[in-house]
């Protein structure tokens, strides 16, 4: 096979090889046959952990990566969309939110981003993994930064382990920040462990879980919308936004209540202070009320699937 040149000769056009050395590529069998790659400027990071692989590098475009098992988890960039929405959705949606627990979460990013409520007195975060929390402390000061507020407290452990040790009624809302359900967060996907979390809510409490990629994982989202709609008496709806850097660009949420005040997902009635009353956090990038009712707009193929299933008020 003729090899490919990036140089132009003779002002033909310049092809790009596809296979370039200094380029990050994320593999994996959830998304069979597509990757998408970033420049690889330095890998500061590489170490197996007792539960994954953990790497960190410095991309030329999208600042410094979190990379767990060959999957990305943020860039510096783009984690603002991520981490904004899979928390001001449901906590936007409730007033006075007071006990909020994050499953996963290790990098600190949710924690950040609950830490903008006042209203909040006890912020609980349950990660298997210390050499994430220990490696975003120590490469990623911006989001690890929802350590630091004292309502937090760590929890180093297996969330589904956690939460079946909770008492019932015990929390306001509950986020789950997962990575995909390939490896320890396998789990966090199941049956079994959604009936803990609608447990261990109040009535009338809300729980958002990252929920995949319409383009990619429609099956998943199925699974989990029938599973849900079975399991909490309340509100069902499936959100999503974009992040560059996740797989086909796009990633989702699913969001539902316990049966008592009803929640209406799609119109926030908690609106956050985008200044924050913490010090130490930068004010809002991506999250808007009205990014939030947008985020529960679904092109028809997915609605098709997913509303049949779905409950409003
Ligand atoms: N496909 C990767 C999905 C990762 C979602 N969790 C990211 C953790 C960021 N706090």
């Amino acid at each position: 096979m003729e090899e490919i040149n990036s140089e132009s000769k003779k002002g033909e056009p310049e092809y790009m090889p596809s296979v370039i050395p200094g380029w990050f590529s994320e593999i994996s069998p959830m998304w069979p046959g597509e990757a998408h790659s970033l420049k690889v400027e330095k890998i500061l990071f590489q170490e197996k952990s007792e539960h994954q692989n953990v790497m960190v590098f410095q991309s030329l475009t999208y600042g410094k990566v979190l990379v767990l098992d060959g999957v990305i988890q943020l860039t510096e960039r783009d984690e603002c969309a991520y981490q904004e929405m899979i928390t001001h959705l449901p906590l936007g949606s409730i007033p006075n939110p007071k006990k909020v627990l994050v499953i996963g979460g290790g990098d600190g990013g949710v924690s950040r981003e609950v830490s903008r409520y006042s209203s909040i007195d006890q912020i609980d975060i349950c990660e298997i993994d210390k050499m994430v929390v220990d490696v975003s402390k120590q490469f990623f000061h911006q989001v690890a930064v929802g350590f630091e507020d004292p309502r937090v407290k760590l929890h180093i452990g297996d969330g589904v382990a956690f939460l079946k040790a909770v008492p019932e009624g015990t929390y306001d809302a509950i986020i789950v920040d997962s990575s995909d359900p390939i490896g320890p967060a396998q789990g966090l996907f199941e049956k079994p462990f959604f009936e803990s979390v609608a447990k261990a809510l109040r009535p009338g409490g809300v729980v958002c879980t990252q929920a995949e990629s319409i383009w990619l994982h429609m099956h998943i989202i199925e699974d989990i919308v029938a599973n849900c709609s079975q399991i909490f008496k309340g509100s069902v709806n499936y959100a999503w936004t974009t992040v560059p850097t996740y797989p086909s660009g796009v990633i989702g949420f699913m969001l539902c209540s316990t049966e008592g005040p009803p929640v209406d997902f799609k119109h926030p009635v908690n609106p956050i202070d985008a200044r924050c009353h913490c010090k130490s956090s930068r004010p809002l990038k991506f999250y808007s009320s009205e990014m939030h009712s947008a985020a529960f707009c679904l092109p028809s193929f997915a609605k098709k699937v997913i509303d049949p299933k779905a409950k409003q008020v």
